[in-house]
């Protein structure tokens, strides 16, 4: 074994004892070409091309598309978030790193329940699973010292699920996520950057095949061609990273929003490789019990400080309490009529 390889398979191994459920290595190319960007292009590029030219022809279309709504970070620069080797100068390989997040739990289908999205019926991920990556790190850096390195989970400018694909972790399929044969639809990821040469994973292959369910459980249409999604039309984004007030919203979308008061899973529940999805042991992604029967006249009610309360270590807080309270009013809107007693 060369030990290039050795030393993948030792960080392999440690990220599995901290409780990663998926690990693989991707490499950037190399020698990384002199100009490493096309010039501006609306059209997905060929896939001969290197990754990181790949990547910036997917990002730009999307961007130009304006399909990332009013996320205008995600614009700020994009060439960038396209390269790795922009983020870390030198960075040779990415370990990323998947957590399964499925638990056994049937959500309240209730008619006061609400619906919050299974990755944020726990604790917040990006704390835990940033702090096993900061180990991981720490343990590349004692076997190679000089290595230069960097990680995220979720936040970083880095496209986290290409990233994933080339690793071998699980292919994007047609709904833009990551879907793995062992885990299904619930994994979360991370990675770290590293200066460090190692031995990479085969990139996973696209099982998606003739497969379409996703695209047609979308309620709002928010996945306009395969491998392509709207973000603007997607409940998630609407319920999560969008400002405006509840009359800002078309009333068709409204309307779809339908009880999900945080996120969105319909397109994620429906793949058929979630047959293979078994329950997460780590604490974190516990539900609590008001995260599974979320039960919306009470939510309505709550002040600002009580909601600080209530989601406290939660991915909840990300729409503010004003977002909040706007999503409980939109699935309060969305109930049936009560049927008068007579
Ligand atoms: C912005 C963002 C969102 C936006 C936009 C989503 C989107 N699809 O882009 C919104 C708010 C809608 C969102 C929603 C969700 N998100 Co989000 N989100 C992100 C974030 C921060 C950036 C994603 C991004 O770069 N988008 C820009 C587009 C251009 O990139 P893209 O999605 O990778 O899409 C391109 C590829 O699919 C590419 N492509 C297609 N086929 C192929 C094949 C190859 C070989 C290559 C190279 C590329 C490629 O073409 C697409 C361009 O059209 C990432 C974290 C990160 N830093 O990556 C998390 C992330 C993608 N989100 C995540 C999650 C869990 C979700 C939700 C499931 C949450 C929920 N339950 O509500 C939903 C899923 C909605 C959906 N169907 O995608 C996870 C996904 C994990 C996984 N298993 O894939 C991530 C990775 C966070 C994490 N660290 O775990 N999210
Ligand atoms: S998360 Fe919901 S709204 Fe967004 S693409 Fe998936 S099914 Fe559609
Ligand atoms: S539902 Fe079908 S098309 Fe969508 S990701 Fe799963 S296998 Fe692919």
């Amino acid at each position: 074994m060369s030990p290039r390889s050795i030393l993948a398979n030792q960080i392999k191994e440690e990220a599995r004892r901290l409780g990663f459920d998926a690990v693989g290595i991707a490499r950037l190319p190399t020698p990384l070409p002199t100009i490493r960007f096309p010039p501006a292009q609306s059209t997905i590029p060929n896939a001969d091309e290197s990754i990181t030219w790949r990547l910036w022809g997917r990002l730009k279309k999307w961007l130009d598309l304006r399909f990332h709504g009013t996320m205008e970070w995600m614009a700020k620069d994009p060439k960038r978030r396209a390269d790795p080797a922009e983020v870390l100068p030198g960075c040779q390989s990415l370990v990323v790193v998947g957590m399964n997040y499925y638990t056994d739990h049937t959500p309240d289908e209730s008619k006061a329940a609400g619906r919050i999205a299974r990755y944020a019926w726990g604790k917040d991920y990006h704390g835990f699973m940033k702090d096993r990556l900061r180990q991981l790190e720490n343990f590349l850096h004692s076997l190679v010292p000089d290595a230069q390195t960097k990680s995220y989970v979720d936040t970083g400018p880095i496209m986290e699920k290409p990233w994933a694909q080339e690793a071998g972790i699980g292919w994007i399929g047609k709904h833009t996520n990551i879907v793995s044969t062992d885990f299904g639809s619930w994994l979360l990821l991370g990675e770290i950057l590293t200066t460090v040469p190692l031995d990479c994973d085969e990139p996973a292959l696209d099982l998606c095949g003739t497969c379409s369910l996703c695209i047609q459980a979308c309620p709002t249409g928010a996945i306009v061609e395969p491998y392509l999604l709207d973000a603007e039309r997607c409940i998630s984004y609407l319920t999560i990273e969008y400002r405006g007030g509840v009359n800002d919203l078309p009333a068709e979308l409204r309307k779809k929003i339908g009880n999900r008061i945080f996120g969105c899973d319909d397109c994620l529940d429906i793949c058929p490789f979630n047959i293979n999805a078994k329950p997460t042991f780590e604490p974190g992604f516990q539900p609590l019990p008001w995260t599974l029967h979320p039960q919306l006249p009470a939510l309505a009610n709550l002040t600002k400080d009580e909601f600080q309360s209530l989601t406290k270590g939660s991915p909840l807080r990300r729409p503010k309490h004003e977002g909040f309270i706007r999503n409980v009013q939109i699935g309060l809107d969305n109930r049936a009529p009560r049927v008068p007693l007579s």
